[in-house]
């Protein structure tokens, strides 16, 4: 392994804490407790290295991101909470990211420039021109990262955003992650695209890229480190291609089972922890257990907590509700 052994205890620690929490998430929609799931059970050897890479801060001398809805690993390693991820899978009114109005693993943070996750995909293809824009134009280290998911590539916006950040003279500082899971919803992977890695459309478009195991935690590490240094440093574009599993599935919306064939990147650098004398099985049962009652307790708390005011609804939306002509719903009159 390239770094020490305290770093990589932490990032199984994190792996696991994510995972926990994605397994909770899957529960209380099963029981009846949230009523979508869509999350990252299988992305997080490649999140957590992100997350720990990520320049953490607000405004253009720090890194803008926009991100995909399966990355609750990225975002517990910037410092996220368990029970704020679970009050947004509650739409209590306390959820931070969108006061109980939006999906979980939808989030937004804004001192840590964490732009709001759509549930529309690839909007995040859009949104990241302006920051990279914006980060070419303010200078320094600070670089714009989106990621975004296989079957996404076949709408037009990764074309776009690919062609924005690679105009002459004006390339712009992105970082663009493809996690590739094979599939989209339960389309496979050979009906939508060539039979040819996602990254070799960086090509055309002069933007140096690469294909990497997203399942391994130090191949994963590494590339991040490559990629990062690169934009960092030339204020050019690199399109990372991830090749990532889907452990529960695509969401709630196909059952969210165990998926039985698939690699498991906590089980991976399990084997390697053990083998390198890092870690054990009794070292891994007590960071399972210490997470796990993590979320218990978590729920438990949430349970407790109200829902949003039925008149909050038009609060944090662009146009102004006082001055528009739209009459207020009968429902909703004071
Ligand atoms: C614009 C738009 N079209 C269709 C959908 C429905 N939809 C939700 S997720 C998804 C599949 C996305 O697959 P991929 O980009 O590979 O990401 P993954 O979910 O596999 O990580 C689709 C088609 C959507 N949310 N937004």
């Amino acid at each position: 392994m390239p770094f020490s052994k305290e770093k990589q205890i932490k990032i199984h620690d994190l792996m696991v804490k994510a995972r926990l929490l994605e397994e909770r998430l899957i529960k209380m929609n099963k029981s009846g407790l949230g009523f979508f799931w869509i999350g990252g059970a299988g992305e997080e050897a490649f999140h957590v290295p992100l997350g720990m890479l990520i320049k953490k801060g607000e405004g253009l001398d720090y890194d803008f991101l926009h991100f995909h809805y399966r990355q609750s690993a990225t975002l517990l390693t910037l410092g996220v909470e368990m029970i704020d991820v679970i009050r947004q899978m509650h739409n209590t009114a306390a959820d931070p990211y969108s006061g109980g109005r939006n999906f979980v693993n939808h989030f937004a943070v804004k001192k840590w420039n964490v732009v709001n996750v759509t549930s529309p995909i690839e909007v995040q293809l859009a949104t990241c021109i302006g920051t990279g824009v914006a980060h070419r134009r303010h200078g320094g280290e600070g670089i714009t990262i989106v990621t975004g998911g296989d079957a996404g590539t076949a709408e037009g916006e990764f074309a776009s955003a690919l062609g924005w950040a690679s105009r002459k003279d004006r390339e712009l500082p992105i970082l663009n992650i493809v996690t590739d899971n094979r599939y989209g919803i339960s389309t496979p992977f050979a009906e939508v695209h060539c039979d040819r890695p996602i990254a070799e459309r960086g090509r055309a478009f002069g933007i140096e890229s690469a294909t990497i195991n997203g399942n391994d935690v130090a191949e994963s590490y590494a590339a991040i480190e490559k990629a990062m240094a690169y934009v960092r440093k030339k204020r050019k574009p690199y399109l990372l291609e991830v090749k990532v599993s889907r452990l529960y599935g695509h969401s709630s919306a196909s059952g969210a089972n165990w998926v039985e064939g698939e690699v498991d990147g906590i089980v991976e650098f399990e084997k390697k922890l053990k083998n390198a004398k890092i870690l054990g099985e009794d070292d891994f049962k007590k960071v399972r257990e210490k997470y796990e009652q993590e979320s218990i307790e978590a729920v438990k708390k949430v349970l407790k907590e109200p829902k949003p005011k039925p008149e909050v609804i038009f609060e944090h939306i662009f146009a102004d509700r006082k001055d528009a002509e739209i009459p207020w719903p009968p429902w909703l009159k004071k």
